[in-house]
Order: structure tokens, then C-alpha cells, then sequence
């Protein structure tokens, strides 16, 4: 009975113990579970008041980063994006890293300079010296009806007859009448002072009454400052290259015509150059010469390099035994820095392309435009080595005092002169020829009559 009773008791605290320890974990189970709903709940709070602060940060750098870029910043900055933007910095990094080798440049204006394309060594022409020999004889008489203009009453010789010849009495007065004939006809005034104090040492008391003797040491003076140079062309070597260079309008295009015209029928083989290549109507022109004078035309693309096309038209007319090569350039203002820079690079191909060429630089200018002339001739002497002057349009002006004028300041020969379009209208110059078909006194009075 006791042992029953014994174990009685012991069933029981076994029993009272089991459910004592159940009762114990069933809390801890509560409480594991209801935990992350405890954090689920509070991280909302702490993130929405966390991220006010963390996105006014970014707007502040979008809104900086923007106006790089846009110059919308508000409604860009609000969008959420402006943390995705940051790596957009380094970007700008890069492009700082970038900009430094803008100093790379600097070898670019070594790749400019090159011209076009020269490479191969330049010719060496045949040497010779032929005068170019054309029909034009010394006529003086056929000279002074082209110079009309000018010999007409009103014209600088009609005026100076006026004034000197049958006067018993050359004054100091008519001295500086005279003076005021010259530079008015466009001879200049430094060169018209020279002429006439040189006349006033050079002949006595009494030959400054004789006007015979005033005109003689008149046309003396002009023939001094004439006699620069020969005239006309003289080849040199074969092919000869003459490069036409001068102001819009002033007969470039139209003397090389004449001149082609002129060489052709004293037996000579002529390339015409369109260096022309501004105008499209600039190479239909030179080309329509070529087709009346049965030459070949080499020209370039429009707008093409005129050095290039120069450069190969001395290599066809070296290749195909060519005696001249007439290279027609764009007419240009004198003034204008980077065209007067294009002529100088037109002349130093063309020595790539040809030992010592260009053999002739010709300003070609327009008797008509006066004292203009004289700093036409000043600025491209600066930018080329002219050989010598065409003087064209000598028919159209009644100042034929220009010629003194240039030759005098430049001390540059007349080469041509034009007296009108058809070809046989440029002439050779000769100073002596000139100074007596424009200041003979032989036909003074029926002239100026
Ligand atoms: N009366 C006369 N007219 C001439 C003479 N020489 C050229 N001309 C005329 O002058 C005008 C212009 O001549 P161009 O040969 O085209 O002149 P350019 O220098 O080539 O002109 P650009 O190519 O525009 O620079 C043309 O109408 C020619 O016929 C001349 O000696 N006397
Ligand atoms: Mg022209």
C-alpha cells in the first residue's frame, strides 16, 4: 500500500513538472513570432524620416549637374533619378581628362601647311632664250589711234599741247599748269615733281622758251622712266610659266586669250591653266579661248584647289612639250589678306611643280582705274615677285599718265599693254614706240585739234 501510494506522488510531480516546463517555452514562441512584424512596422518610420534629408542631398547636385547640360533645372530635379546621376560625374572627369589633350593640336598646324599634294620632284625645263616674236611691228601710228583717248583735246596730251606747245614763253606759272596735267592724268604726284624739276635743271633759260625743246625733254623723261625692261616675253625655258595675277575685272582672262591668240601663230604650243577655279564661268571663258585658239585647257573641279590645278596643267604641258604655260587666277582685292596668302601658295606649288617657276608673275591692271592702280601694284608686289605690268584698257581712258606713274614707284618693265578686246589689240610694249604715240608733237595740233 505504501509503495502504491509512493509512487502515486512520484507520477504526480513528474506530471506537475511536464506542465510547468510546456508552460514555460509556449511565451518564447509568442514572442519570436511577433518580432519581425515589430520591425516590419518601425522601418517604415525610421526610412520615410530618414529619407527626406538624403533626398534634398541629390536635388541640390542634380540641380547643380543640370544646367550643364539643360537649362530646365526645377522640374529636372525633382525626379528621383539625381542618385543614378552621380556617376555622371566622373563623365565630366572624363571630359576634363579629354580637354587636355586639346594642347594636342598643336601639331595640326603642321598638317595644314602642306600643299596640295606635290610630291613629285619638281621639272627641269630646257633653257633657251627665244623673244617671243609676234606680228606687231613698230607702228606708231596705229599705237596713237588706240591711245585716241588720250591724245584728244581733253585728253593728257591734248591738255599738255594746250599748254606748251607754240608759246613763246614757258612761265613759272605754266610750270605748275603742267604739274597740275600730270597728276591729274594719273602720272602721281611725286613722280610729275620729279619730271618737272629735272626739266627745269636740265634745259637753259632759253630752251624753257622753245617749246620743242620742253616737249623733247618731256618725252626724254618719260622714256627714262619707260625704259624699265623689256617688253613682250622672252622664253627662257620650255615650258615657260606665266602666272596672271590682278584686281576683278582688270583683263587677266582676256589678255591670256590674246596673248594664246599672239603665241599659237608665231608657232608656239600653249596650255592654258583655269586657275580660276571661284567662278564656273571663269573657266568657260578661258575655255572658250582654247577652243578658238586650238589649245588645251587644264582645269579642276568647281571650287578646286587652283594651286592643283595649276600644278597639273605644268605637268601635262611639260609631259606633252609645251612651250608655255598661261595660268589664269581668280581677280581678287588686293586688300584682302587671305586671297593675296592663296596667290602666294598658287606660286610656291608651282616652283614644286617646275624649277624656278612661275618664269613670269604679270600684274595685270586696268589703265582705267587711276591712282587705284598704284596701290593695287604696291600690295601684290608684297605678297608675289612680279616680273612685270600689263596694261590693259589703255583704248577706254584719256589719262594715259598711270604707265609713268607705276613704272616710276615700282620700277617694274610694261610688258603689254591692251588697247582694246580683239586679240591683235595687246601689244608688246616698247617705251620709245609709246612715248612718241602719246607725246609726239608731229600731229600735235590735228590731234588736239
Ligand atoms: N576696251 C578694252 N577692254 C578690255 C581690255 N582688256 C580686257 N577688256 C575687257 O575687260 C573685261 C574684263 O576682262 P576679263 O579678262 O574678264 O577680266 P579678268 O581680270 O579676268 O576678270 P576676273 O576674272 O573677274 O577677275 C572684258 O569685257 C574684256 O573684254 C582692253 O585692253 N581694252
Ligand atoms: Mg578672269
Amino acid at each position: 500500500m505504501e509503495t502504491w501510494i509512493l509512487l502515486l506522488i512520484i507520477a504526480a510531480v513528474v506530471i506537475g513538472a511536464v506542465i510547468y516546463l510546456k508552460s514555460r517555452k509556449a511565451p518564447e514562441q509568442l514572442e519570436e513570432g511577433s518580432k519581425p512584424k515589430q520591425i516590419e512596422s518601425k522601418k517604415p518610420e525610421t526610412t520615410a524620416a530618414d529619407k527626406k534629408p538624403v533626398r534634398k542631398e541629390p536635388d541640390k547636385k542634380a540641380a547643380e549637374a543640370v544646367p550643364k547640360e539643360q537649362p530646365k533645372p526645377k522640374t529636372e530635379s525633382v525626379k528621383p533619378a539625381p542618385e543614378e546621376k552621380k556617376p555622371e560625374a566622373p563623365v565630366e572627369k572624363k571630359e576634363e581628362v579629354v580637354a587636355e589633350p586639346k594642347a594636342e593640336p598643336e601639331p595640326e598646324p603642321v598638317a595644314p601647311t602642306p600643299e596640295p599634294s606635290p610630291e613629285p620632284p619638281p621639272l627641269v625645263a630646257e633653257k633657251m632664250a627665244e623673244p617671243v616674236e609676234t606680228k606687231h611691228t613698230r607702228d606708231v601710228a596705229a599705237l596713237r589711234k588706240g591711245l585716241g583717248k588720250a591724245r584728244a583735246k581733253e585728253g593728257f596730251f591734248g591738255r599738255l599741247a594746250k599748254l606748251i606747245t607754240g608759246r613763246q614763253e614757258i612761265d613759272p606759272a605754266i610750270v605748275d599748269e603742267l604739274q597740275d596735267v600730270l597728276v591729274s592724268s594719273d602720272v602721281g604726284v611725286q613722280t610729275a615733281e620729279t619730271i618737272l624739276e629735272r626739266i627745269r635743271t636740265g634745259l637753259s633759260k632759253k630752251e624753257l622758251n622753245d617749246s620743242g625743246a620742253v616737249w623733247a625733254a618731256l618725252r626724254g623723261e618719260a622714256s627714262r622712266i619707260l625704259n624699265a625692261g623689256p617688253g613682250g616675253l622672252v622664253l627662257r625655258t620650255r615650258p615657260t610659266v606665266v602666272l596672271m595675277v590682278g584686281v576683278n575685272g582688270s583683263g587677266k582672262t582676256t589678255t591670256i586669250g590674246k596673248l594664246a591668240t599672239q603665241l599659237k601663230a608665231s608657232g608656239r604650243k600653249v596650255v592654258l591653266a583655269a586657275g580660276d577655279t571661284f567662278r564656273a564661268a571663269a573657266v568657260q571663258q578661258l575655255e572658250v579661248w582654247g577652243k578658238r585658239v586650238g589649245c588645251e585647257v587644264v582645269k579642276g573641279k568647281d571650287g578646286a584647289d587652283p594651286a592643283a590645278v595649276i600644278f597639273e596643267a605644268i605637268q601635262k604641258a611639260s609631259s606633252s612639250g609645251a612651250d608655255v604655260v598661261l595660268a589664269d587666277t581668280a581677280g581678287r582685292l588686293h586688300t584682302k589678306v587671305p586671297l593675296m596668302d592663296e596667290l602666294k601658295k598658287v606660286s610656291r606649288t608651282m616652283a614644286k611643280a617646275m624649277e624656278g617657276a612661275p618664269h613670269e608673275v604679270l600684274l595685270v591692271i586696268d589703265a582705267t582705274t587711276g591712282q587705284n592702280a598704284m596701290a593695287q601694284s604696291r600690295q601684290f608686289a608684297e605678297a608675289l615677285q612680279l616680273t612685270g605690268i600689263v596694261l590693259t584698257k589703255l583704248d577706254g581712258t584719256a589719262k594715259g599718265g598711270v604707265v609713268l606713274g607705276i613704272c616710276d614707284e615700282m620700277k617694274l618693265p610694261v610688258r603689254y599693254i591692251g588697247l582694246g578686246e580683239r586679240p591683235d589689240d595687246l601689244r608688246p610694249f616698247e617705251a620709245d614706240e609709246f612715248v612718241e604715240a602719246l607725246l609726239g608733237e608731229a600731229q600735235a595740233e590735228e590731234d588736239a585739234a
